[in-house]
């Protein structure tokens, strides 16, 4: 079913866990693709149908079916989520070709950059390009699309998998300054009876930006308000930047110079690069000694009762580096007292806005790696996965038999065994509702299960009705989390009128807790997609495959999330008979059957409405609960659309030890005749 083939001498990159995987004949890759060297690198083609779809590439822009576009692996940390851009933080490097008369999938693992272009330059024509030209290539084939996401899990390892706390809802802010300041996030939440498992520490928790750091003034006594937080059912998780300051008198810098783990410039000195703290030095996250004490860091908060993180920065985000700063500095000098033009003018404001995350930058820098000095760029794409993974290696050795919530912003395949990620800086635009919609999909098939975006979005104010429709979406993403940037309009719930709407959409969310977690370790457990397109499901069916906007949630539901200003309803398409039901809070429900075809919606603002495809069940909680401990996963209420027999595994386990694989932990649970 795996076909390996490999050109040149490809850098090991960790993505694959599997051993039995042989080197394949090239010439049996002809089957598949062409290939050939040209002036931009090695490039890898074959043509495609007129109905021929492409899945896959994760976290990128545009639709599910990514068709019709050139898009890149190349993390980086850009908040403009915009249709024209070619890469965000992750680098998922996995495509299917979902064709009339043949379909595979193919895993291009290489640490470098790489171009997809797929049918943009000519509409018929798919064509992967590495300009480093050493590629280790798999191919693989499936008898449906979920059998060859299948594959790609069986060759790169099982998806991680959070606490059962990490499904409750999470409020996050850049940044809550105080212990007060959460304390009152806290309150305003349990005295309006809004659900809430967790508050997110963004840097400023810290102390000037070091990472491992606690402020002492605005968070005094850290581990007795973890405690305290704790008490009221709520964890705290703070954020780790990628980049350590350099401050004298500070315990990592100084174990990180003294134990030779930070990356180096090419004649041997610890590179400089200016992030939030100022200058620092980015530890080398993919040399094994500095991982293993990178990660050894995260005890300090560990041992403060700490048991979620979020790791930032690391694909790795560069403000400045010191070197190119200078450089900088000297050129403007020569524009100083002239005329500038149009030329010079533009010359001028490209050197500052150039400045950060500027790709030269990444040729300044080296790792050592399995013995060898590799210059940044050829393994860029590998900082965030190598950073996840010290984090995920250590949890491990700290505390084998507990689940750690960990998830980061930048990611490759193979991280998705260590941790989630988050969909980065997205900005409070209905469009981005539908990007969050069509992402969790494609990453889903690259194996990153535990993802959600940042609800009623990051950048930009949202507004009240926005929040809630992106909320009525997000009840169904494995991370469910609001988050929002500096600046931005305030955007925890309880900051709007119509805040008994909110209890209700978010209290919903703890009432299909049930199976939104059995669904998601069912997934992780058996290389399976949590979220799915229509077309994996229904595979004949031509309509199915042009729906962009509605989703299979596990095996039981459809989702139609309404992501357009001042609508009270929407056209959905149904692949079969379904069942709608509608939820105006977990006990209030109306049911109507459906037949097969499009219809038109109702929606208002604070209902949410789901479709039961036929002989499944849908099991709630009959009671929700203010967290998820409070969550009754033992009663439940199945719903269902049964014409002849339905049949549901429930999985059900206490969610925090790692005995994954009891069979206990799952029971058939029957409803119909
Ligand atoms: O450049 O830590 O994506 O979630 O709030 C901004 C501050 C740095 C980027 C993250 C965002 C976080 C923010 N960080």
């Amino acid at each position: 079913m795996v076909k390996w083939f490999i050109f040149g001498k490809p850098l090991h990159t960790g993505a694959v866990t599997a051993v039995d995987v042989k080197e394949s004949d090239r010439e049996l890759l002809k089957n598949y693709l062409e290939w050939e060297e040209t002036d931009g690198g090695l490039c890898f083609s074959c043509r495609m149908k007129k109905k021929d779809a492409v899945y896959g590439l994760g976290e990128n822009v545009r639709g599910i079916n990514k068709r019709g576009w050139i898009y890149e692996s190349n993390c980086s940390d850009d908040p403009f989520h915009r249709e024209d851009k070619r890469s965000l933080y992750g680098a998922h490097n996995f495509i299917i070709l979902a064709g009339e008369d043949r379909q595979f999938g193919l895993f291009i693992d290489h640490a470098g950059k790489l171009v997809f272009d797929i049918g943009y330059t000519e509409t018929d024509r798919l064509a992967v390009t590495a300009p480093d030209r050493d590629v280790s290539l798999y191919v693989l084939e499936g008898e449906s699309l979920t059998d060859i996401v299948g594959g790609l899990r069986r060759l790169t390892g099982r998806s991680y998998i959070p606490p059962k706390w990490a499904f409750g809802y999470g409020q996050s802010r850049w940044s809550y300054m105080t212990a007060d300041e959460v304390r009152r996030v806290a309150k305003e939440h349990r005295e309006r009876g809004i659900p809430l498992d967790s508050i997110y520490l963004d840097i400023d928790y810290m102390e000037r930006y070091k990472d491992f750091t606690v402020n002492g003034d605005s968070f005094p006594g850290f581990g007795k308000f973890v405690e305290e937080m704790r008490g009221q059912g709520i964890h705290l998780v703070p954020i780790i930047d990628a980049g350590v300051k350099i401050e004298e008198g500070y315990d990592v810098y100084e174990e990180g110079v003294a134990g030779n783990y930070f990356c180096k410039t090419q004649d041997g000195r610890n590179f400089t690069a200016g992030v939030w703290p100022g200058r620092v030095h980015f530890p080398d996250m993919l040399k094994e000694e500095a991982r293993k004490w990178f990660g050894g860091k995260y005890k300090v908060l560990l041992d403060e009762g700490i048991e979620g993180f979020w790791n930032d920065m690391n694909e790795p985000a560069i403000f400045y580096s010191e070197e190119h700063l200078q450089e900088v500095w000297e050129q403007m000098e020569d524009y100083r007292g002239k005329n500038l033009d149009i030329n010079s003018f533009f010359a001028l404001k490209d050197l500052i806005t150039g400045i950060s995350n500027n790709e030269g930058d990444y040729q300044r820098f080296y790792h050592e790696y399995e013995g060898e000095t590799i210059r940044h760029d050829k393994v860029h794409n590998l900082f965030g996965f190598y950073m996840t993974r010290a984090a995920g290696e250590a949890f491990d050795r700290l505390c084998p038999d507990k689940r750690i919530l960990m998830y980061s912003r930048s990611s490759y395949i193979g991280m998705h065994r260590y941790g989630g990620i988050w969909m980065g800086d997205n900005l409070s635009w209905w469009s981005h509702i539908l990007l969050n919609i069509r992402m969790l999909p494609s990453l889903n098939m690259c194996g990153f299960l535990y993802t959600g975006a940042d609800l009623g979005g990051f950048g930009a104010d949202v507004t009240e009705d926005m929040l809630l429709r992106w909320l009525e979406f997000g009840i169904f993403t494995p991370l469910m989390r609001n988050h929002s940037a500096m600046g931005t309009r305030r955007q925890e719930v309880y900051r709007f009128g119509d805040t008994e709407a909110f209890r209700r959409i978010i209290g919903l969310r703890y009432g299909l807790l049930p199976y939104i977690y059995s669904e998601y370790m069912k997934a992780a457990l058996g290389d399976n997609m949590y979220a799915k397109p229509l077309s994996f499901l229904y595979p004949g069916d031509e309509r199915a495959k042009e729906v962009e906007d509605q989703l299979m949630i596990g095996e039981s539901i459809m989702v139609a999330p309404v992501y357009e200003q001042n609508k009270t309803g929407r056209y959905v398409y149904l692949p079969e008979t379904m069942k709608m039901i509608r939820f105006r809070s977990l006990t209030d429900r109306e049911e109507q059957v459906l037949p097969a075809g499009d219809h038109y919606v109702k929606i208002p603002l604070d209902e949410v409405v789901v479709f039961l495809r036929p002989d499944h069940i849908l099991p709630i909680a009959e009671k929700g609960g203010q967290n998820v401990e409070e969550v009754d996963f033992e009663n439940l209420t199945l719903l269902h659309f049964t014409q002849t027999q339905s049949e549901y595994e429930y999985y059900h386990d206490d969610g925090y030890t790692k005995d994954y694989d009891n069979p206990a932990h799952r029971t058939m649970l029957r409803a119909g005749c």
